[in-house]
């Protein structure tokens, strides 16, 4: 089973300035985020703060973003959870949604065996016809599932690939080779250009909602082997992560977007607002780079 297109923003959900979840926010996010030229969203994974929320809230987001933008783009939708019954009741619902597919994080919290884990996939690939992206982010969900059992996993002919969130370009090489037939996503956007470089099929990522022109961009200039305009790109993107790594990556990226006049509200506790300094530094590169408007 393959999910078409290469280039996905991990989608930040919106909330209104009270924390609620603001449905009326997922169009205009949306809108902008597309008009960037990337393929689809990853809906409810790390940068929608899908574990700041309760099963009903990812549902509600899940609802909204299946019926605004099924017929415009791919749709991922992530439904991984600590519980199996959470992530099976999300997948149903994105199967109900119009999805395009599943994606999960492992089980997290709790040391689950290697058996459970694999238990947790089935129910969920059962739980609907849609594909389903494993999602390897070691440095979040704390499980780091080894290289010959993310190749056991992806055995199963409903499981389509793996979202690698990590920096292990030697391992992530190694996964390609040995499963050429599935589909490998970079995570880590300050170094998709090294991913691109050794050969993936696309990117996922939290800074694809202000600038997924960037990285279609890295993957066209390595499609044609124009090494000077991908590094050129990259680096627009690092100057870019430098600067949200002061501010904090979700609220910098939130205090962009809403700057822009796409209202996505601040981050949920203990998230906090990125400082005065961090601020001037993020509207000083967006301004330099036409953003502000
Ligand atoms: O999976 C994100 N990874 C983490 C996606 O949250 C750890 C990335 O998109 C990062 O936010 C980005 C900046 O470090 O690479």
């Amino acid at each position: 089973m393959k999910v078409s297109g290469s280039i996905f923003a991990a989608m930040l959900t919106p909330f209104n300035a009270d924390g609620s979840l603001s449905t009326a926010g997922v169009a205009p996010l949306v809108d902008y985020v597309l008009s960037k030229g990337v393929d689809g969203l990853y809906a409810s994974g790390s940068t929608g703060e899908s574990v700041l929320q309760s099963r009903d809230e990812r549902a509600a987001l899940l609802s909204e973003l299946g019926d605004y933008a099924r017929d415009k783009c791919t749709l991922i939708a992530h439904v991984g959870s600590a519980s199996t019954d959470e992530a099976v009741s999300l997948a149903k619902l994105a199967g109900e949604k119009g999805f395009h597919a599943l994606s999960a994080v492992p089980p997290f919290y709790y040391k689950h065996s290697y058996s459970d884990i694999v238990d947790y996939y089935k129910a969920i690939v059962d739980a609907s016809e849609l594909p389903l992206i494993i999602y390897n982010i070691p440095v979040l969900s704390g499980v780091d599932i080894p290289t010959e059992k993310l190749l056991e996993l992806l055995g199963d002919d409903r499981i389509a690939g793996v979202k690698f969130t990590a920096q292990d370009l030697f391992q992530f090489g190694e996964l390609r080779k040995a499963a050429p037939d599935k589909s490998f996503y970079f995570g880590t956007d300050e170094m998709f250009l090294g991913a691109a470089a050794v050969g993936t099929d696309g990117g996922i990522g939290s800074t694809y909602n202000l600038i997924g022109d960037v990285y279609v961009g890295i993957q066209n200039a390595v499609a044609n082997a124009d090494m000077d305009e991908a590094r050129r790109l990259q680096r627009k993107a690092n100057d870019l992560i430098a600067i949200l790594f002061k501010t904090g990556v979700l609220p910098g990226l939130k205090h962009a977007l809403n700057r822009l006049g796409v209202p996505v509200g601040p981050c949920r506790k203990p998230f906090s607002a990125p400082s005065t300094e961090s601020i001037k530094l993020l509207e000083a590169w967006m301004d330099e780079h036409k953003l502000l408007r």
